[in-house]
């Protein structure tokens, strides 16, 4: 028979009807159709599943070896991990806030698995083209390869061993190609009424292989990649070692401690403690992989336009005097009414107090923080140096920071977005100037200065709650970072602005919960709210996205009372 080029002709569903007439087909064609679907299905399973499983084997043997490489020489650069990573960093914003609209705080695992289903994907197709095209389909997988290796070798914490566990996975992914290839049985059922087919493959040694043979070798190299996954994982003693340090560590007293004043706390279910649990706050940041810093190891250089270079390490961090402060941390991702915000108290030392140290230069106006990963931020040096509490924070809520909110060490500024000011796992502190550094998010199209937007959230009732007519609390949060809240109106449907109530304040540099006591009538409602800053600035009704500082409107909320 001959073949097209593709050897598609062989797949066409009208293929059995051309080759067997009718008139030949006997006095039961029902049995014969039968018979002739079974060889076509039989031959599509040797044709492409096969294949494919032998392309999706290889890559995950591949991968897990990979993982395991990258677990002994580069933890950071796990192929999956950097080219998460990567794709996080080349991503233009509307894809990530789509990401983060569409899967929240689950947006990085939903990632991690897109990669993995576009990988499979393109495993299957490997294996098909390595049988009916070889070399492409050890082609493709030498570029899964190159692509992991490119993208660990330009993440800002890479070293020469980054591109390693890439190389080696995409190594140990052909020779488990070529070998599994090698393998499938020959595509050309035997002994059957169609003539054999000749295709790339058949050039394999014939007979003696079967299909269970196959599967058995397939699945073994699977179950090895899943194996040395795992295996990598139990080296990564790095973060659990982290861990335990952390879960070890007793923090020192405070010389100052923070207090809740009483009448902070509404206690109003379903509105935002004034104080946010950690296991609560909100998370963001570029990192796939948490950063594991040893404190043992950690220290903080200080240097740039500075008349002397400061080191700080753990040891001398923890030996200064350390006080507690209640600040909130907003996200400039942060929609009107959205959950990017949490309160805590936190732990640390003035940042004014090190830069005094060091003595900045009377023309230096920014600070360029440095993460343990490479995350940098920009923040204006009279934020640090003014009489607000920006310090370098080990504890958070009466603990040793989470590893996932900066273990050992974060900023934390009043009245700044994070993305300007709160650095997680900072090592580094450059005392420098605008016009001559530029952070990681300024470089992304982010505004170069982020304070944070008087802003006002209502957080019950919930959208589209059902309601009893008569008295109901409407309660929320409300927020002017260093200016403070002077106060908050709400409004039902397009009546008049009608003044809600405020819970003592923490502080400026906290949010303040209100409340309202709303006679509600029955049919749909909307409630809206905005806060006045104690300056008189009344928040905009004017929205805005988030991009490129932040966002503004009012906080609507639409309910229907019975
Ligand atoms: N190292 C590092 N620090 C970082 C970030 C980051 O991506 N990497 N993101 C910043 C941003 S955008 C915000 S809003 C805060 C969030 O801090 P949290 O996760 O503790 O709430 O961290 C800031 N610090
Ligand atoms: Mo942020």
């Amino acid at each position: 028979m001959i073949l097209a080029p593709t050897g598609d002709i062989e797949e066409r569903a009208d293929a059995p009807c051309s080759a067997f007439p009718r008139g030949i087909l006997g006095p039961h064609p029902g049995v014969r159709a039968y018979a002739v679907r079974m060889h076509e299905t039989r031959r599509r399973t040797r044709r492409w599943l096969l294949p494919s499983a032998a392309g999706v084997a290889s890559v995950a043997f591949g991968a897990g070896v990979g993982q395991l490489a990258a677990a002994v020489l580069a933890p950071a650069a796990s192929p999956f991990v950097v080219v998460g990573a990567s794709l996080i960093d080349l991503a233009p914003p509307w894809a990530k806030d789509a990401a983060i609209a569409l899967f929240g705080t689950a947006d990085k695992a939903a990632l991690l698995i897109g990669i993995g289903l576009v990988l499979l994907a393109l495993a299957g197709a490997a294996g098909v083209l390595e049988v009916r095209r070889p070399p492409l389909g050890r082609v493709l997988i030498g570029l899964f390869g190159v692509v992991g290796a490119v993208a660990a070798s330009t993440r800002a914490n890479a070293s020469m061993l980054s591109p390693a566990p890439s190389a080696i996975a995409a190594i140990a992914g052909v020779l488990a190609l070529m070998f599994l290839v090698r393998r499938l049985p020959a595509a050309d059922a035997p002994a059957d009424e169609t003539p054999p087919v000749t295709d790339a493959a058949s050039d394999r040694p014939p007979g003696g292989v079967d299909r269970r043979r196959f599967l058995a070798w397939a699945g073994g190299a699977t179950a090895l990649g899943v194996l040395a996954a795992l295996g990598g994982s139990a080296l990564q003693a790095g973060a659990r070692a982290v861990t335990a340090v952390r879960e070890a560590i007793t923090l020192p007293k405070p010389t100052t401690t923070a207090a809740v004043p009483a009448g902070a706390e509404l206690g109003i279910d379903g509105l935002a403690p004034v104080v946010t649990p950690n296991g609560e706050f909100y998370r963001i940041d570029t990192a796939l992989a948490v950063p594991a810093v040893d404190p043992g190891t950690w220290s903080l250089r200080i240097h740039g336009m500075v008349d002397r270079e400061v080191t700080l390490t753990w040891d001398e961090l923890l030996a200064l005097p350390l006080a507690e402060s209640i600040t909130t941390l907003a996200c400039v991702s942060n929609e009107v009414g959205g959950g990017l915000i949490g309160n805590a108290v936190w732990l640390g030392y003035p940042i004014r107090e090190l830069l005094a140290r060091a003595g900045p230069a009377a023309d230096a106006d920014m600070v360029l923080s440095r993460s343990a990963d490479g995350f940098t931020a920009g923040t204006p040096i009279d934020a640090l140096t003014d009489d607000r509490d920006s310090i370098l924070a080990v504890g958070m809520n009466g603990e040793p920071l989470p590893v996932e909110h900066g273990f050992p060490v974060r900023m934390v500024v009043p009245g700044l977005y994070g993305y300007v000011s709160a650095t997680k796992w900072v090592v580094d502190l450059e005392v420098t100037r605008f016009d001559e550094a530029s952070a990681y998010w300024t470089d992304r199209g982010w505004s170069e200065r982020g304070p944070v937007k008087l802003s006002s959230r209502i957080d019950v009732p919930r959208s589209g709650q059902s309601l009893a007519a008569g008295p109901i609390v409407v309660a929320g949060v409300a927020w002017h970072q260093h200016v403070g809240v002077k106060g908050v109106e709400v409004q039902v449907d397009d009546g008049q602005w009608q003044d809600a109530t405020l819970a003592t304040a923490i502080s400026d540099d906290t949010w303040v919960q209100w409340r309202f006591e709303w006679d509600a009538t029955s049919g749909d409602h909307t409630l809206r709210v905005r806060a006045t800053g104690a300056d008189g600035d009344v928040q905009t009704s004017k929205r805005q996205g988030v991009v490129p500082d932040g966002a503004t409107g009012l906080h609507e909320r639409t309910v229907s009372v019975d």
